[in-house]
């Protein structure tokens, strides 16, 4: 089990400042006075050692404290630009900022967690005992910022003051970092002390690029200190790997709910949206999906947009189910936003207004930004990810080199996207989740929508995801499991995940239960019998409003639903409807290739998962049960029709129920 504030504090052993007099001492000595000034401020004496020790260890030539006022961020963006992270762009309040080619993605194979010995991770990460990691820090950290300034940021990760709400330091002499942790992040300078003080605990991380050289690559590494919850990131840029306020922290905030908050929150790479249901009341819908799966389009198909990547959810006193969106921003895939399926987010990048940081575009000689999939006509030639590019460029294998990296992405703020409800999404108290989803990119197995009987399916649902790996990690390949979508940000053992959820939805204290449904867009034509179709998709993406507005009506049980072995199915005439409202025809050819069951997929599908955690120790009983349950319904389905079940034979079998389902 996880215990906080166990062995060494590496940050605190590495510069040896344990006292405030130490702390204050070195600020004089390291600081400007105006900065000084600014620390003066902070009484937190756990976030002044913090910042004391970062400032001893890196050893920069300056320090800059970043107070959130207008005249600090803009400061952050001005160097940012005289240090050349950023470049400007023609558009107003936009930059481009390249990382390392071979830097264009999570570096999961140099990323670690540091553990005291005894203690278990998740089979799926990588660990590093504290000894190792403090050598390590020790010897890449230590003067890393020397002819640097370092930055020193308060965050919250989340609305002031909402339970759910966490601050967290960021330390880095990386300018672009800490301009993206001010387009991503509450600055919370004035309310440190007292957030720190009512949750007793802040997450510290501790970063510098360094030479920022290719050579230096192989020794990056992203550390995330369990027992201190403090990161550590070397050599490397990505945002994915450097701002570790986003997936670093959201690693550490996993932790927490799992072991201290069980039954009363959960930490989710989920979006959170507002759909708008029939006499325009607002449904709170929150969606897990793994990396570089759509999850910003479909958040922003709701009216009010709250978040596009991560949530935290508790349980409130009037047994409500409340989110709230850690982040004010996005950091999103551009790669196919165009203005057909993202019409919002097109706005923000395309016209002037708003302030967007671009990273591993391509840049062509106006200084315009383009990249794969945008519905735009492209430049021939332009600079990129891995410099001068032209169309038809090889790389050294021979293959072509993509115009824009297929990772590569915009930094915005939420307030430049138009549906974004900024007043909801500040409320400390959350917006009431009635909806949960979960999806992957999954070709041929799972219908479009389904939704879980009881919150056991639901949670069997959630760790049932597979997806086709995306660009997201450097070297990341095939179809995987993704338990929750969450999996590469869960520290623990997946099955104390898993408790965790069971004792989460099937609380007494949740009075009002989500419904909790699994979602799949990414069904192909050629996995439904269409001949030479290749991977196109049976039916669209935009779709996914319809699914969603489905769920939306049967949160309130507005409509009937066919119940199958794996959930309840919606019925056609519900859907065409809701495709009426959005002026497209939904032929019922359509729906009876997208609902039927290709009953060997899902029971492989069952049958893979259920070998993965018979593996893992201590999987709750009732996984293997719902399982279980699941499987004996599919293979009666099959008994009697066959390997492919049609919707008719579903709603035939669930009138007799002559089969167990
Ligand atoms: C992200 C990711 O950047 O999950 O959100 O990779
Ligand atoms: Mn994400």
């Amino acid at each position: 089990m996880l215990e906080l504030n166990k062995g060494i504090d590496i940050l605190a052993e590495i510069s040896g400042i344990s006292t405030l007099d130490e702390a204050e001492a070195l600020f004089e000595a390291r600081c400007d006075p105006k900065n000084v000034a600014k620390l003066g401020r902070i009484t937190n004496e756990q976030a002044l050692l913090k910042i004391a020790n970062a400032i001893s260890m890196t050893d920069p030539d300056a320090v800059f404290v970043n107070t959130g006022s207008d005249v600090d961020v803009q400061r952050v963006r001005e160097m940012s630009l005289e240090k050349g992270e950023e470049q400007p762009l023609a558009m107003k309040g936009h930059t481009i900022h390249f990382d390392l080619a071979l830097e264009q993605a999570r570096i999961i194979d140099r990323t670690f967690y540091i553990v005291n010995e005894g203690e278990e991770t998740s089979v799926l990460a990588k660990r590093i005992l504290r000894d190792e990691a403090y050598e390590y820090v020790k010897t890449h950290m230590m003067g890393i910022a020397k002819g640097k300034t370092l930055f020193v940021g308060f965050f919250s990760r989340g609305p002031i003051g909402a339970q759910a709400a966490i601050p967290a330091l960021e330390i880095t002499t990386s300018t672009y970092v800490m301009h993206s942790a001010n387009i991503l992040y509450r600055n919370v300078y004035h309310q440190f002390d007292e957030e720190a003080k009512r949750l007793g605990l802040f997450f510290t991380n501790v970063h510098s690029e360094g030479p920022n050289k290719p050579e230096d690559l192989p020794n990056a590494r992203v550390f995330m200190d369990r027992s201190w919850l403090t990161t550590f990131s070397m050599f490397c840029t990505y945002a994915g790997n450097t701002l570790l306020l986003k997936k670093g922290n959201h690693r550490f905030a996993v932790d927490l709910a799992t072991y201290y908050g069980k039954e009363r929150e959960l930490s989710e790479h989920m979006f959170i949206t507002g759909l708008t249901g029939p006499g325009g009341r607002k449904t709170f819908c929150a969606g897990a999906a793994p990396s570089g799966c759509g999850k910003t389009t479909t958040a922003m198909v709701g009216a009010d947009f709250i978040g596009d990547d991560l949530a935290q959810l508790w349980i409130a006193e009037d047994g409500t189910l409340r989110g709230i969106n850690p982040e004010k921003g996005i950091f999103g895939i551009v790669r196919d936003v165009n203005r057909e399926s993202d019409p919002y987010l097109m706005k923000a990048l395309r016209e002037e207004g708003a302030e967007v940081i671009w990273s591993n575009v391509l840049i062509d000689e106006n200084r315009v930004p383009y990249w794969v999939g945008n519905g735009e006509e492209y430049p021939k030639r332009g600079f990129n990810f891995q410099g001068e590019w032209w169309e038809g460029k090889m790389d050294g294998d021979g293959e072509p080199i993509p115009l824009s990296h297929p990772n590569s992405r915009c930094t915005v703020a939420n307030t430049f996207i138009g549906n974004y409800n900024e007043a909801v999404a500040e409320d400390p108290r959350g917006v009431e989740i009635k909806v949960i989803t979960y999806s992957g990119r999954d070709s041929d197995t799972m219908p479009p929508v389904w939704v879980a009987k009881n919150p056991d399916q639901g949670v069997v649902i959630g760790a049932s995801i597979m997806s086709a790996a995306t660009k997201t990690e450097v070297g990341a390949e095939g179809v995987r499991r993704q338990p929750w979508a969450n999996e590469p940000f869960i520290p623990g053992p997946l099955a104390d995940y898993m408790n965790a959820q069971f004792a989460f939805f099937n609380s007494d204290k949740l009075k009002s239960k989500p419904i909790m449904a699994g979602l799949n867009y990414f069904l192909t034509c050629k996995a439904r019998g269409g001949d030479g179709e290749g991977s196109k998709l049976l039916g669209e993406k935009r779709d996914v409003r319809v699914w969603l507005g489905w769920l939306e009506r049967r949160a309130y049980g507005d409509v009937d639903a066919i119940e199958t072995p794996i959930g309840f199915i919606p019925k056609y005439e519900d859907l065409k409807g809701l495709f009426a409202e959005i002026g497209k025809e939904y032929p019922k050819e359509l729906y009876d290739k997208q609902f039927a069951f290709y009953v060997d997929n899902i029971i492989g599908r069952i049958d893979l998962q259920e070998g993965a955690y018979r593996e893992e120790k201590n999987i709750p009983a009732r996984l293997f049960e719902i399982y279980d349950e699941q499987r004996k319904g599919l293979e009666a389905l099959k008994a009697k029709y066959g390997p492919i079940v049609s919707v008719e034979q579903l709603i035939e079998t669930a009138k007799s129920r002559a089969i167990p389902l």
